[in-house]
């Protein structure tokens, strides 16, 4: 454990820091003038008396440099940092009345919410690399104040400033010696987290340093990254590779529908939180609360929101041909193409996507429209964290993380297009039916994909049109024998589809109760039932192009990154509250590898340095919001709009 003052020379590490930072200014030398003026123009004021202040601690510095005559701390302190656990993080010796703040910018005006019943545990939360301000409360006039942190002498006065750069707890002591020469201290342990925050409250510089990490690791492959930044640099296809790995094989999918979503997802966060700081050390990946955009707006006003705005996420509905951003910081985001060398799954075009999303568009993509309509959703919001956070078991609760409160961000953004038989359905039909059954056509296609009977060419080269290189199920060629309602039943989508006939009655029952495929659905012959399963295996034959964050490589996309966060910011929320009424039990019937609690991940190295994967149950056990080991933490859990909407967001029931 180390920490120094500012002012201070550098110790190697923060030498090593000074260096990247180094190589890093040429590429982001186009924002520099950018950072300048808002640095200097919000707090201008702010800098004078603060300057003025730390001139004044430092007269007063040297002075209490001469007196100190302390050189020993109490046995009771020494005894209250090596005991493992203690009920409270603060000792008062010879004093109840010294107390201590510590506090940075942000903490400043926004305390973590920390230290109370139902939220994490710890009193003094401090970050790394962030400048931290460590003063006593009430200062004694005429008393002599001594800080020593972590064994070593930090400063003397009311006020000193320390940079943390290890995450763990830190011990504090503060030596107070009155003009009398009464000795009192205060012990206490600070907790060193990085601190997640709503994009939305960051300052413009954090904000502006995560998205530039963002970029480095689009640009930085590993190999090069891990030779500038350290092992911990990953790049952007490698984090696209694993998402497509677990997520986009036949088999089955590994990550989502399942348990294995919450864990997998969060880890893998942290994992390319661990990258973007082996480029910054002092940044984490924000979240975005689209819980705001879901109470502020309208389904078809949301993709206004200033969040969306080139210089943030960018553009959420392209207006071209590609559905490529073209505009601002996302513009043109590559997406790999010639992938064959790097991945074992991509599409027919080679690009790195997901095998049944045969779009060849060498760039990022999004889609304000499904299945050539335009989506009628906006994201889901309060109603949809209320009920997860009132789910009474970690199976239950999982399920939700995975589906509404997940806020339908997938599909709003990805969208999708060029299916082959949308123009089955005709202008004049488009109604609640017809969207309803345009949600589902990516889940669905993506099912006979898997099941062999949407079939994707071997190769195309990049000159094909995506008409002569589609995934399609072409029953001309299909030689299974199977009719449309064998092979729909095969593929699942019986159990799950909502089907409309030609004049929009809603069929979303295709099996009797023993589970016998329907030859004839109540109300409809034999003939016209064979007509609709025909129909409804036509609609679903061809997956079409997926926008980037609807599919197996939807980590393309910036939004993805910081939407686990925020699905993770709500477990932590209902692991910190009454357990009691939280069965965590973790049921090991999954038939997909992946959801089960022995079943590995693909991580290591990330709580420990022991270089073996963690199982799910590993992993579950080590992302515990109040552990010491999590290397990260959430400012706050409040609602306020959901609160005034009626829905109470305490975790405390
Ligand atoms: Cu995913």
């Amino acid at each position: 454990m180390e920490a120094m003052l500012v002012s201070t020379e550098s110790p190697p590490k923060k030498a090593a820091t000074a260096a990247k930072l180094g190589i890093f200014t040429a590429v982001v030398g186009f924002c520099v003038g950018y950072f300048a003026v808002n640095v200097v123009g919000q707090s201008h004021g702010a800098k004078h008396s603060d300057l003025a202040a730390r001139s004044q601690s430092t007269s007063q510095m040297r002075a209490a440099f001469l007196e100190d005559d302390v050189s020993e701390v109490p046995e009771s302190v020494a005894r209250f940092f090596e005991a493992k656990q203690s009920t409270t993080d603060t000792m008062q010796v010879n004093s109840d009345t010294l107390g201590i703040t510590v506090h940075n910018h942000y903490t400043e005006k926004t305390p973590i919410e920390s230290g109370m019943k139902y939220r994490y545990p710890w009193t003094n939360v401090a970050e790394p690399y962030k400048a931290t301000t460590l003063a006593v409360m009430t200062p004694v006039d005429g008393a002599w104040y001594k800080w020593m942190v972590d064994g070593h002498v930090q400063g003397y006065g009311a006020v000193v400033e320390c940079l943390f750069t290890e995450i763990g707890s830190h011990d504090v002591v503060v030596i107070e010696k009155t003009s009398s020469g009464d000795t009192a201290y205060l012990t206490a342990k600070v907790m060193v987290k990085f601190v997640r925050r709503e994009i939305r409250s960051l300052t413009d510089v954090d904000r502006e340093k995560f998205f530039n990490a963002v970029h480095i690791l689009a640009r930085v492959p590993t190999e090069v990254g891990q030779k500038m930044y350290g092992a911990e640099y990953k790049s952007k296809d490698y984090f696209n590779r694993v998402h497509l790995y677990y997520g986009g094989t036949a088999d089955c999918d590994h990550w989502h529908q399942g348990a294995g979503f919450v864990t997998s997802h969060v880890t893998l966060t942290l994992e390319y939180e661990k990258a973007i700081q082996s480029v910054f050390p002092d940044i984490s990946v924000p979240y975005w609360d689209f819980t705001l955009e879901s109470t502020f707006y309208e389904p078809d006003t949301w993709r206004s929101s200033p969040i969306f705005s080139s210089s943030w996420f960018g553009e959420l509905s392209p207006d071209n041909k590609l559905h490529t951003v073209t505009d601002g910081r996302w513009a043109y985001e590559q997406a790999m193409t010639r992938a064959e060398n790097f991945s074992a799954i991509h599409n027919s075009y080679g690009v790195l996507r997901a095998p049944w999303n045969n779009d060849p568009t060498p760039f990022m993509t999004r889609h304000d429209h499904v299945y050539g309509l335009m989506n009628n959703m906006k994201p889901s919001g309060c109603k949809e964290y209320y009920v997860a956070l009132k789910k009474t078991t970690w199976m239950s609760m999982s399920r939700q993380l995975n589906a509404a409160a997940h806020g339908h961000i997938h599909e709003t953004v990805g969208g999708s297009w060029n299916h082959y038989y949308a123009n089955r359905i005709g202008a004049d039909n488009i109604g609640p039916q017809t969207l309803t059954f345009a949600h589902e056509i990516q889940a669905l296609s993506k099912e006979l994909w898997r099941t062999g009977f949407v079939k994707c060419p071997e190769s195309c080269s990049m000159e094909t049109a995506w008409q002569n290189c589609q995934c399609t199920y072409d029953a001309s060629t299909d030689t299974s024998g199977m009719t449309s309602s064998e092979i729909l039943d095969k593929a699942g989508v019986l159990d799950s589809v909502e089907y409309f006939d030609a004049v929009g009655h809603l069929i979303s029952k295709f099996k009797d109760e023993n589970g016998t495929v329907y030859t004839a659905v109540p109300g409809y012959s034999e003939e016209e039932t064979k007509h609709i399963y025909d129909g409804l295996l036509e609609m679903i034959a061809s997956p079409g192009h997926i926008g980037d964050m609807f599919q197996a490589t939807s980590s393309n996309d910036i939004t993805f990154w910081v939407l686990h966060g925020t699905v993770d910011r709500l477990w932590h929320y209902k692991r910190l509250g009454n357990t009691d009424n939280f069965d965590e039990t973790w049921d090991p019937y999954h038939t997909c590898y992946g959801h089960n609690p022995s079943n590995f991940q693909p991580f290591k190295n990330i709580f420990d340095s022991l270089d073996r994967y963690y199982t799910n149950e590993e992993l579950y056990e080590n992302l515990r919001p109040e552990k010491a080991t999590i290397p990260y933490m959430y400012d706050g859990f409040s609602w306020p709009h959901c609160e005034l909407q009626g829905y109470d967001m305490s975790n405390e029931w």
